[in-house]
């Protein structure tokens, strides 16, 4: 059997769904998911193999106007992750708000500018068409963007239902070349665990907090370890620190009482379980660390660089 393999970069605008997209089609969660925009802050990898055939997903930051050293760091994440690719996705919102005479936003003109500039093969994925009410309004989008770029396949799709994912698979394995395969056949992501768990405790506070205390969020884990119990049974002791920006958002976090900041620890401790498949203990607390987002220093402590 002749191995192949393709890379494969997923960009687009903010809260489009591109993790969403990845793990439905590795059949797990290996980004974190939010309603709230710029959830995913660095490049991710993800690995579909399947026979002869492995597929390297690169999940990437919300393409945004950066705003501070992180905002930079994630829009560079998203070049970095263009490039040696075979292939890109641009994925796009099926929203009825667009219009021809509108014309499509900024953040997803200059990606198009990027493919170019490139010369990448492009597939655009429509995500959320289970939103979609009206049909035609498919047909506007459709003009709008292959009216700015020769993509070599036009998908709609939902990632939160599945509809159209299997298509897309189709298309993207037309990109494999032979080639040996990067990763082992049983790896589906190249974050170490310590990551993934820091990741599940951020996801829980973007999903439980509003406006900008969840942005300005990061978790910095400091103990991980597996161990027996007294009575023999395995745990996963999980200890984190919440990296806030403001002595009020620290506030908020901790909640009356604690009662916000125990909820955090609780969803958190279930998707930690449920991960490794054995009982874990979760105890976090919370720093405030003024404009951490524009010192290079921090952001190199919590891996966002
Ligand atoms: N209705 C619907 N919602 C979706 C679909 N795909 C994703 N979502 C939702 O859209 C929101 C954003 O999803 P993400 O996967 O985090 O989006 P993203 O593009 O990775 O966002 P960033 O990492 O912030 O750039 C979440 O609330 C998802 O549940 C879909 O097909 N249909
Ligand atoms: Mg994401």
């Amino acid at each position: 059997m002749k191995e192949k393999s393709a890379f494969i970069t997923i960009i687009g605008r903010p809260n489009v769904g591109k993790s969403s997209l990845m793990n439905r089609i590795l059949g797990q969660k290996v980004a974190i998911v939010s309603d709230k925009p710029q959830t995913t802050r660095t490049k991710i990898t993800g690995i579909l193999t399947k026979g002869a055939d492995q597929l390297v997903f690169i999940d990437t930051p919300g393409f945004h106007k950066p705003r501070n050293v992180l905002d930079k760091n994630m829009n560079k994440a998203v070049g970095d992750g263009m490039a040696d690719v075979d292939a890109a996705v641009l994925v796009v919102e099926a929203s009825p708000k667009f219009s021809l005479e509108g014309g499509l936003p900024p953040a997803e003109l200059e990606l198009i500018k990027e493919l170019k500039r490139r010369k990448l093969h492009a597939v655009l994925v429509i995500n959320k068409i289970d939103m979609l009410e009206k049909k035609e309004a498919l047909l506007t989008l459709i003009t709008l963007y292959t009216r700015e770029f020769e993509f070599d396949t036009v998908v709609p799709l939902s990632a939160k239902t599945g509809d159209g994912v299997d298509i897309l698979l189709g298309e993207l394995y037309k990109f494999s070349k032979p080639s040996p395969h990067y990763f082992d056949d049983d790896d589906i992501t190249d974050q170490p665990e310590k990551v993934m768990v820091a990741e599940m405790i951020r996801e829980k506070l973007l999903r439980s907090l509003n406006k900008e205390v969840p942005h300005g969020i990061a978790v910095d884990l400091e103990r991980f370890v597996e161990r027996d119990t007294a009575e023999g049974e395995p745990i996963v002791e999980v200890e984190a620190t919440i990296i806030c920006e403001k002595e009020s958002h620290k506030g908020i976090i901790i909640g009356k009482g604690g009662a916000m900041l125990k909820k955090i620890g609780t969803l958190a401790r279930r998707d930690i379980e449920e991960f490794f498949g054995i009982r874990a203990s979760v105890k976090l607390w919370v720093k405030v660390k003024e404009d951490w987002r524009n010192r290079e220093g921090l952001i190199h402590t919590f891996g966002l660089d």
